[in-house]
């Protein structure tokens, strides 16, 4: 079943920032759906734990640059 995950996002300072995030967790296979808000710096996070992990997802936020912390 799909799960829901929030992830805390340090560093995001414009909405060009929180795009940019929100976009590279939208294009990972196995995200079904992916919100970033830059006024509460978090990600909400629709996936398939059988296709892609926490893991997964954080590295790709800190591949755009900034911190990820798991918070749910
Ligand atoms: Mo603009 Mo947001 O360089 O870091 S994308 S402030």
């Amino acid at each position: 079943s799909i799960q829901v995950c929030r992830i805390r996002i340090n560093g995001m300072t414009c909405t060009s920032c929180s795009s940019t995030v929100e976009k590279a967790l939208q294009a990972i296979r196995g995200v079904l759906k992916a919100q970033v808000a830059l006024a509460t710096e978090e990600a909400e996070v629709h996936f398939d734990p059988k296709i892609v992990s926490h893991n997964e997802l954080m590295k790709e936020i800190e591949d755009t640059g900034f911190e990820a912390i798991l918070v749910s």
